[in-house]
């Protein structure tokens, strides 16, 4: 199969079907599963600018509705890791007189509350309600709408050029994502910065986390796609550099060409990536193959449990769960529940597996002799808080990189 590439209009060969999928943040009602919204997940690579991509996509309006279930806030380590990106910013970019500082999808303000409490010029374009609603309390500015060339001629009339336009957890989501550039080129002052933090397709790659794999990642960016999309749309990629977050994310910074010297990274991760053969359609050819296998591992390993008596829970219900569980096959069968710090999730299934989520006292009650870590990208902090699961001899399942007990 083949499709128009969304940055350059290159071809666009699929490599990896996961089939028939549900939207990862697709938590439901019972009642609402006769109603149930599915799509063909499939990944493949553009030949020309080697941007990687889903196949089909999910309307955006369906994705972040008014109820969008994901708080950045909801991490002790998120939290602190958007405080320091805002202090960062405050000290070494927003330090002009009235600076301006955008964030394209800005959540429950996670970021913006700094920005916000320091007094300084912020908005927050934020379609999805009930976030922007949490964001509001925070003191932050939002403009209810999806980001594209023409909110960016908007804001720009409305409060003048950013000097620096932020994206976390975002930009990679944004199907229409060379209006989004064009958009931020329009937006940006002439020393502005356009800086934005994805997943990075060479974690998913070299860590099999094929779970980073659902409907609102339609990109998985890497140092040479960046650079040929800044390139295509106006910009330069002057850094790159690699975060622990989400289990190895890249922080992009794009600026106006020749106004910053490139850090010395991104020619690093250039020849980084050509070595380990990213750019090139065998790296998901060898991704669809580890996946198969992680598959194939964690099913027999649940069956294997159930048949020994074991009980086994989920802890933390992410976007990711949905991946896995419908694409391994695992339902409330094989997993009863999976318990979720996150509010708007508890007392809904997870999408496809329908998996219940509930509150994490329930952990505690139920006692299980294992956990699958569906949040394992915050192991460490979800560890240091299930101490007593681990002291009565609770074991963690995890599957990235491989199935492995802990
Ligand atoms: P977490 C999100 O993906 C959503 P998700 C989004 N689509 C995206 O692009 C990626 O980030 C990159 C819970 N939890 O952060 C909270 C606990 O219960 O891995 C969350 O529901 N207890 C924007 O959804 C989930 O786990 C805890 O102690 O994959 C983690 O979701 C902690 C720390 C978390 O994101
Ligand atoms: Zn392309």
């Amino acid at each position: 199969m083949e499709s128009p590439c969304r940055i350059c209009g290159g071809v666009v060969k699929e490599s990896i079907d996961l089939g028939r999928q549900p939207r990862g943040n697709g938590f439901l009602l019972p009642r609402d599963i006769e109603n149930e919204f599915f799509f063909r997940l499939a990944v493949g690579m553009c030949d020309s600018c080697t941007m990687t991509q889903l196949m089909e996509d999910v309307p955006q309006e369906i994705r972040y509705h008014d109820s969008y279930p994901y708080h950045a806030s909801g991490s002790a380590v998120h939290r602190k890791h958007f405080e320091q990106n805002a202090r960062y910013f405050l000290e070494h970019e927003l330090t002009g007189p009235d600076p301006f500082i955008a964030e394209i999808g800005s959540n429950d303000g996670v970021m913006l509350a700094t920005i916000a409490a320091a007094g300084v010029r912020h908005l927050g374009i934020e379609p999805s309600a009930e976030v922007a609603e949490m964001s509001r309390a925070k003191g932050v500015r939002v403009l209810p709408e999806f980001f594209d060339e023409t909110t960016a001629a908007k804001i720009l009339e409305e409060h003048g050029p950013a000097d620096v336009v932020f994206g976390a957890n975002c930009i990679a989501h944004i199907a229409h994502l060379a209006s989004v550039t064009r958009g931020v080129e329009l937006l940006l002052a002439p020393n502005g910065v356009f800086v934005f933090e994805e997943p990075y397709f060479g974690t998913v790659v070299g860590k099999t986390a094929f779970d980073m794999i659902y409907d609102e990642h339609t990109f998985y960016l890497a140092v040479r796609s960046v650079k040929a999309m800044a390139e295509l749309y106006g910009l330069e990629l002057v850094n790159a550099e690699p975060l622990a977050l989400h289990g190895g994310t890249m922080r992009y910074t794009l600026g106006r060409p020749g106004m910053r010297t490139p850090a010395p990274a991104v020619a690093e991760f250039l020849e980084q990536e050509r070595e380990r053969g990213l750019g090139e359609h065998a790296a998901l050819q060898r991704l669809s193959a580890s996946m198969e296998k992680i598959r194939h591992d964690l099913k027999s390993l649940l069956v294997k449990l159930r048949e020994e008596g074991r009980t086994v829970v989920g802890y933390g219900a992410p976007a990711k769960a949905a991946t896995v569980t419908n694409y391994c096959g695992i339902g409330p069968d094989l997993i009863p529940f999976i318990v979720d710090n996150t509010s708007a999730k508890q007392g809904r299934l997870v999408a496809g597996s329908h998996i219940p989520v509930v509150a994490p006292e329930r952990f505690g009650e139920a006692d299980p002799d294992y956990a699958v870590l569906f949040a394992w990208n915050h192991a460490e902090e979800i560890m240091a808080k299930e101490t007593v699961f681990q002291a009565r001899g609770g074991r963690w399942i995890l599957y990235v990189p491989d199935v492995h007990i802990i």
